[in-house]
């Protein structure tokens, strides 16, 4: 059985809970709790190298980095793809999975705002400035790229794919920080479409093992 070492509210881990869903695989949910600081100073500290959730446990192996353990997901068990079949389509979802994972998460995720906090002395409405805009900017480039596309039922097609994964868990870290996601037609309505389906559902922060009011 793989093991997915993550905590409920980590956007990368519910990108790798979504796809182990969408796969129909199981796994043993073991948290971290990164905000008491699990990942650095506990167990898991000595497991991980980059000390960042998620880690996929399979096979005596252990995967770090979300986009590559969904990649590596896709390869050992291809069906239902997350990828589709032409290398074009490939490319334009790895583009999309990309605005989220590299332009968005990395200015926003927990120890970016810890330091902009700790060291360089932001109150928290500075902080709250700071993860609204960058969320807002990389949505209204993921909402012009989805523009340029075919209309399809989520970010590319009528399957969904891994930049599917990628957009829920954003939006989710985006509502809990009240970013503005108004104009913003077709990723919504990609969102609300995914938000159908059991396999994002039974991902969700709230449904998790660890979850916190
Ligand atoms: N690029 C990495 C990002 C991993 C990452 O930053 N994970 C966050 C949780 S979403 C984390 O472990 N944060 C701990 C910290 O920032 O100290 C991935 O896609 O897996």
């Amino acid at each position: 059985m793989m093991k997915l070492h993550n905590y409920f509210r980590s956007s990368a881990s519910f990108r790798v809970r979504i796809a182990l869903n969408l796969k129909g695989l199981a796994y043993d949910y073991v948290p971290v709790h990164i905000a008491r600081g699990e990942h650095r100073t506990g167990p898991f500290a000595t497991i991980s190298a980059d000390q960042l959730v998620p880690l996929l446990e399979d096979d005596g192996e252990r995967l770090s980095q979300s986009m590559a353990i969904i990649e590596y997901l896709e390869e050992r068990h291809p069906s239902p793809p997350l990828l589709p079949s032409d290398a074009l389509g490939r490319a334009r979802v790895r583009a999309l999975s990309e605005s989220i994972a590299c332009e968005i998460h990395p200015l926003n995720n927990l120890r970016v705002l810890k330091y902009l906090v700790r060291e360089l002395k932001l109150d928290e409405l500075a902080k709250n400035a700071w993860y609204r805009h960058w969320v807002r900017e990389g949505m209204l480039a993921f909402e012009r790229q989805l523009a340029q596309q075919p209309a399809g039922i989520y970010c590319w097609g009528n399957t969904p794919t891994m930049a599917d994964c990628c957009l829920v868990p954003q939006i989710f870290n985006g509502q809990r920080f009240d970013c503005d996601f108004s104009g913003l037609p077709r990723t919504m309505a990609v969102f609300d479409a995914c938000m159908q389906l059991e396999a994002f559902q039974q991902a969700q922060p709230s449904r998790c093992p660890d979850a916190e009011a």
